[in-house]
């Protein structure tokens, strides 16, 4: 049987598991084969910290795939995440033309905002940057406030009314990909969890977990990492986004119980024979 192929594009942030230091495990352990492109390499990520180093790759992306097409590389999937400017959104489209084939899932997770604010390292038009990268994705995977910056749609604090959620999920449908996971989603104080919208169907299912307090970094980046892993181990993506919902608070709950500062990423590592269990792998 050949072994399936994700590339994943994200940064290395050194310290405080996020982006590739969570994609990279995560999908390999499913038994894919995981390819990167770093992005950029940070002392750790920007969430919380001051004074992290910032070494920016723009210049190394194009290389890295004009030798990859001399290679006659294929790829089941290409995901990417956190992307630090318009150039690299520029770039990231291109590598789409470059190296999507047939088959080839394009997952994009517009990274960029998160409770209500565009991360102060972006500005105020990047959301138009992101949203263009969607329309050109298979699935897309923003938060609330990622949703509300790419549709217009003016942002409120949660719990959502399910009238409120199932209109953000047909404006997002008509940014172009099929499917949408939507994060953030909660209808009461007890339960928080996702939507995942199949545009073509119209068919959305919802995954909830109990609600664990506090804001925990890099959380979407495994929630992200799980979707694609399953996705291209040939779950649905109602099924995708149950494991993601599962694995990504459970790694949260652990996380909590060690008293762990939010800031350094949460323990899904003990978790991962577990969800290869429940994933049937
Ligand atoms: O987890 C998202 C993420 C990835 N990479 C970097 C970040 C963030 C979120 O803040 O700063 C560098």
């Amino acid at each position: 049987m050949q072994q399936k192929r994700v590339l994943a594009i994200h940064d290395i942030s050194c310290f405080g598991r996020c982006s590739l230091t969570v994609a990279l495990p995560i999908i390999s352990a499913t038994g894919l084969e995981c390819t990167v492109i770093p992005t950029a390499v940070l002392s750790t990520h920007t969430g919380g910290f001051t004074g992290y180093t910032y070494r920016d790759l723009t210049e190394d992306i194009r290389p890295i795939v004009d030798h990859w097409k001399t290679l006659d590389l294929k790829f089941d999937a290409i995901y990417t995440g956190f992307l630090g400017s318009f150039e690299q959104i520029d770039i990231v489209s291109g590598i789409f033309d470059d190296l999507k084939g047939e088959n080839t899932l394009i997952v994009v997770d517009p990274v960029m905002a998160d409770n209500g604010e565009l991360y102060k390292i972006f500005p105020d038009n990047f959301p138009q940057g992101m949203k263009k990268l969607c329309s050109k994705a298979d699935v897309i995977l923003p938060n609330i406030t990622e949703a509300c910056l790419m549709t217009g749609i003016e942002y409120i604090p949660g719990p959502y009314s399910k009238e409120w959620i199932h209109d953000l999920l047909m404006e997002l449908g008509k940014l172009g990909a099929k499917k949408v996971v939507l994060t953030g989603v909660y209808f009461n104080e007890k339960d928080l969890g996702a939507a995942a919208y199949d545009v073509e169907t119209d068919e959305i299912e919802y995954s909830f977990h109990e609600i664990i307090p506090g804001y925990y970094h890099g959380t979407g980046d495994v929630f992200g990492s799980v979707v694609v892993a399953a996705l291209v181990n040939g779950l649905s993506i109602g099924r995708a986004t149950y494991h993601a919902v599962n694995f990504t608070a459970e790694s949260i709950m652990r996380t909590k119980e060690a008293g762990t500062d939010i800031r350094f990423g949460v323990n899904f590592e003990i978790g991962i024979p577990k969800l290869l269990k429940q994933m049937g792998l």
